[in-house]
């Protein structure tokens, strides 16, 4: 987990241009404490040249559940796949690890699936079953549970390299307009991938246990899926 954060923060701040999106204190910090369970979400935010929004989130919730989540959400002009993972810890073993570079458009372009497809991504033991709403990942997703500390650091490695080509395509890809039709399909694909995402019924479970199902409505339309 700690790893994955530094992992995640090292390439955050490898962008020349990164700035720290000031957000309300009241969403950066968000503690609460029920029936003796202490609650804690830590979240960044950022912005960079190709990046409309750059999300990492910590979360400790009670004793035994920790989740790492992170978005890089691409500036629609920009040729890019919106960047994803999420690793849930539970009584300090990874339950599930999903990470993907995301098509904004019907497919990833061509220049990426060559990339992606020549990426040496190992066979895991324990894949995980997509849910329905899973159609918006590509087909390079990885999600699985890790069965050990070798498929753990495997895993790792993956972020890396998916992030690393991501920053890759960042340094070639010229922008379009903002009112060019290609970076209005974008948006739309990002859109629907927010949309998607929000089905996420484990999430949104866990979220409303803890802070109720308000405070859990507003946090994933405002903080984690906003569009
Ligand atoms: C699964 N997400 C989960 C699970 C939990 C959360 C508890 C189930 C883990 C398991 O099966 O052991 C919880 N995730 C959270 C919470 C937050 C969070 C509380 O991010 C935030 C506070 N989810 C994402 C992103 C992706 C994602 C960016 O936020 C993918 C890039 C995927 N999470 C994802 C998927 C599952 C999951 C596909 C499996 C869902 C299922 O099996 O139905």
């Amino acid at each position: 987990m700690v790893e994955a954060f530094e992992l995640i923060k090292n390439k955050i701040n490898s962008l020349t241009d990164v700035e720290y999106l000031n957000v309300d204190p009241k969403s950066c910090q968000i503690y609460s404490k029920i029936n003796q369970e202490e609650l804690l979400i830590g979240n960044e935010f950022y912005q960079a040249r190709g990046f409309r929004k750059i999300h990492l989130e910590v979360a400790k919730l009670g004793k035994s559940l920790e989740i790492l989540h992170c978005v890089f959400f691409p500036d629609p002009c920009y040729e890019l796949p919106i960047f994803g993972t999420d690793l849930v810890v539970n009584s300090n073993n990874i339950s599930a690890a999903i990470v993907d570079l995301s098509p904004v458009g019907k497919l990833l372009p061509d220049f990426l699936v060559s990339e992606m497809q020549s990426l040496q991504v190992p066979k895991f033991h324990e894949p995980g079953k997509l849910p329905e709403w899973g159609f918006i990942f590509s087909p390079y997703v990885c999600f699985i549970r890790p069965v050990n500390y070798l498929e753990e650091k495997l895993f790792l490695k993956i972020i890396d390299q998916y992030l690393s080509l991501l920053l890759s395509l960042l340094v070639r890809v010229d922008p379009n307009e903002i009112d060019s039709l290609d970076a209005m399909v974008r948006l739309d694909y990002q859109k629907r991938y927010c949309l998607n995402q929000k089905r996420n019924e484990k999430t949104r479970g866990i979220l409303t246990k803890y802070f109720g199902s308000s405070w859990a409505e507003e946090y994933i339309n405002k903080i984690l899926f906003e569009c």
